[in-house]
């Protein structure tokens, strides 16, 4: 059963949700994957929203750009959280797409991502899953731990570059 429920506006936002995507695959985590628009489907966004919960989903992405407005409709019809993740799809570099989905009128809150952090939206819905999954928390856990490992490695390589030829 889907945990997670990504919601795109549009396949032209597949590419930049990819990350998202991945990142749930890399965690084990059961997502579903939809392309609904809150303008060009509305009532199938209100569908979609109202039984994500009844299906089991404990998350939902929402990625749309433009006057992105799909994580605050979705989030208008249900409690689970939303996550929004801006695309950048138009001449304003992504701006009006942030400015869409974090500037929800007081209520009905939708967690923003910044511009195309896809990656962060899977992360953070992997988190929120964690609360209750103690096998996705030591996955966390673990995730971190090799992050600041790959970092130590860079900062190695750094130094190495800067002064071994001194
Ligand atoms: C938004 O408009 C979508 O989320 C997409 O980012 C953008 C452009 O959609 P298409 O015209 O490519 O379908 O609703």
């Amino acid at each position: 059963m889907a945990k997670v429920a990504i919601v795109m506006g549009s396949n032209s936002d597949l590419p930049v949700v990819q990350g998202a995507i991945d990142v749930l695959k890399a965690f084990g985590v059961d997502f579903e994957a939809r392309v609904i628009s809150a303008h060009r489907t509305p009532a199938k966004a209100e569908e979609f929203a109202k039984s994500a919960k009844s299906r089991g989903v404990k998350v939902i992405i929402a990625a749309a750009g433009k006057a992105a407005h799909l994580g605050g409709v979705i989030a208008a019809y249900t409690t689970l959280p939303v996550i929004a993740l801006p695309i950048k799809s138009s001449f304003m570099d992504g701006l009006d797409s942030l400015l869409s989905m974090v500037q929800m009128p007081t209520g009905i809150p939708v967690a923003a991502v910044g511009v195309n952090g896809s990656d962060n939206a899977g992360i953070l819905a992997v988190q929120m899953l964690a609360l209750s999954d103690e096998t996705l928390a030591e996955k966390l856990e673990q995730y971190k731990t090799d992050m600041a490992a790959a970092v130590e490695e860079k900062d190695k390589k750094l130094q190495k570059e800067l002064y071994d030829n001194i």
